[in-house]
C-alpha cells in the first residue's frame, strides 16, 4: 500500500445523499490514515464527533455591496486552492458536479497541475441539471478536466454519455454503508409509539422532491391499508411536504400517517419499519434503499436509474414500471402477509447490502483511483 494521502473533499454538507456518501467515504478513508480536509459551506451534518484525521474548513462567501449574488462559487474555488496549497492536499474529490468540479478546476488552475481533482456524480447533477442547454456545457467542462470521474450506478454512467457525449473513462462506486451503523436492531419500544400490535409500518425517506413521486408513496399507502392495518411514516422535508399533507387529509388517512421531519439517526428510524417504498421518477442508485437492505427491511419501489442495479426484484424487494402505485401496492400487499416470503426477502437483502456495497470494497476502490491519478503504485 501507498503513503497515506492528503485529500480535499466538498460536498453539500446538509441532508441528501451525495453529502452522505462523501462524508462517510471521508470518515472511513481517515480511519485508514488518510488526513482528510473537509471544505465546504457548513460542517457536514453526519460528521458528528471529534475525529482523528478530519478537519474542516469552512467557506465563507463575501457579501461586497457591488455583488448582486454573493459568488459562493468562486469563494469555494478560492478556499480549495488555499486549503491545498497550505495543506500540500493530493486530491480534491468533490461530489456532485455543479458548481463543486469547476469550483476544483479553478482551484487546480491556481495551485498547479499536481492537485488531482477526482468527481463523483451522484444523480440530479447529470439526471436533471444536464437536461439544462444553459448548464450543459460548464457540467461537461468540469467533468472533462476532472482527472477521474466516477459515478454511482451504471444507468448513470449510461445517462451521462448520452446527455454530455462524455467519452472518457467514467469509473462505477456504488453507494456504500457502514455495517457498524447499518444493521438489523431491536426497538419493539420505539415501534410501539407508532404502530399497535399486529400493524405493519411502511415507510419513505427523502427530501420530498417531485422526482421522488411521493404522492405515490401515499396511493400506494391508501390501497395498501385498505387490506392490511398499517402505519406510514415519513421521514424528511422539502417542497412537496404540503402537497403531501394535504392528500393525506383528503384521503382521511391522517390518522394512519406520522410525520417525523428531518431524522439524523437514520439506521435507528428504519429499524421500526418493515418496508422502504422507493417509487422514484428519476433515482442514480437510491442510498435510502441500501441503507434499509442493510436493516432487513425490504424495498418496494420503481424500477428508475440505478435502482434495479441495487433491488433485485423478486428476490430482495418489489420493482414495478414508474407510476405503477396499483402494482406496486399488490407486491406491498403479498409481501406483508407472507411470514415466509418476507424473511426470505430479508435475509438475501442483508446478505446482499453487506457483501455487494460494504464500505470497505467501496473505499478501496476510492483509494485505488486516487492512487491512479497520482501515479501512485
Ligand atoms: O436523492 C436526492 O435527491 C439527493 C441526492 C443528492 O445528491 O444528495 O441523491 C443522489 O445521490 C445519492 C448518493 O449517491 C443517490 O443514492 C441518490 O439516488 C441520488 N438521487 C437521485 O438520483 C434523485
Amino acid at each position: 500500500m501507498s503513503r497515506p494521502l492528503k485529500i480535499g473533499i466538498t460536498c453539500y454538507p446538509s441532508l441528501g445523499g451525495s453529502g452522505v456518501v462523501a462524508t462517510e467515504l471521508g470518515k472511513l478513508l481517515a480511519e485508514k490514515g488518510h488526513e482528510i480536509h473537509f471544505i465546504t459551506h457548513s460542517i457536514p451534518f453526519r460528521l458528528g464527533k471529534f475525529h482523528r484525521n478530519i478537519y474542516y474548513h469552512e467557506v465563507e462567501v463575501s457579501d461586497y455591496y457591488v455583488f448582486r449574488y454573493p459568488p459562493y462559487d468562486l469563494s469555494l474555488a478560492s478556499k480549495m486552492n488555499q486549503v491545498a496549497r497550505l495543506q500540500k492536499l493530493d486530491i480534491l474529490h468533490v461530489h456532485y458536479a455543479v458548481p463543486h468540479a469547476i469550483c476544483a478546476y479553478l482551484a487546480k488552475q491556481m495551485a498547479g497541475d499536481e492537485l488531482k481533482v477526482v468527481t463523483t456524480l451522484h444523480g440530479t447533477d447529470i439526471t436533471v441539471l444536464a437536461q439544462d442547454e444553459t448548464l450543459k456545457d460548464i457540467i461537461r467542462l468540469g467533468i472533462r478536466k476532472s482527472d477521474a470521474v466516477t459515478a454511482v450506478s451504471q444507468d448513470l454512467i449510461r445517462e451521462t454519455r448520452e446527455l454530455l457525449d462524455i467519452n472518457e473513462p467514467i469509473d462505477l462506486t456504488y453507494n456504500f454503508v457502514d455495517k457498524r451503523v447499518y444493521y438489523p436492531r431491536s426497538c419493539s419500544d420505539l415501534r410501539a409509539d407508532f404502530a399497535g400490535p399486529g400493524e405493519k409500518i411502511l415507510m419513505h425517506i427523502s427530501n420530498f422532491r417531485p422526482v421522488k413521486r411521493t404522492g405515490d408513496v401515499v396511493d400506494i399507502f391508501a390501497r395498501v391499508s385498505a387490506k392490511i392495518p398499517a402505519k406510514l411514516l415519513l421521514v424528511g422535508e422539502g417542497p412537496d411536504l404540503p402537497k403531501i399533507q394535504a392528500k393525506i387529509q383528503r384521503l382521511g388517512l391522517s390518522e394512519r400517517v406520522h410525520f417525523l421531519g428531518k431524522q439524523d439517526d437514520v439506521a435507528q428510524v428504519i429499524s421500526i419499519a418493515d418496508l422502504m417504498l422507493l417509487p422514484s421518477e428519476k433515482e442514480s442508485f437510491g442510498l435510502v434503499a441500501l441503507e434499509a437492505m442493510a436493516c432487513g427491511v425490504p424495498t418496494i419501489g420503481s424500477q428508475a436509474g440505478g435502482i434495479p442495479e441495487l433491488v433485485v426484484h423478486g428476490i430482495t424487494g418489489y420493482l414495478s414500471p414508474i407510476g405503477h402505485t396499483e402494482e406496486m401496492a399488490d407486491n406491498a400487499i403479498r409481501l406483508l402477509s407472507d411470514d415466509t416470503l418476507y424473511a426470505s426477502f430479508r435475509e438475501a437483502g442483508l446478505k446482499r447490502a453487506h457483501q455487494e456495497f460494504c464500505d470497505e470494497r467501496v473505499t478501496r476502490q476510492y483509494e485505488d483511483i486516487y492512487y491512479r491519478v497520482l501515479g501512485l503504485p
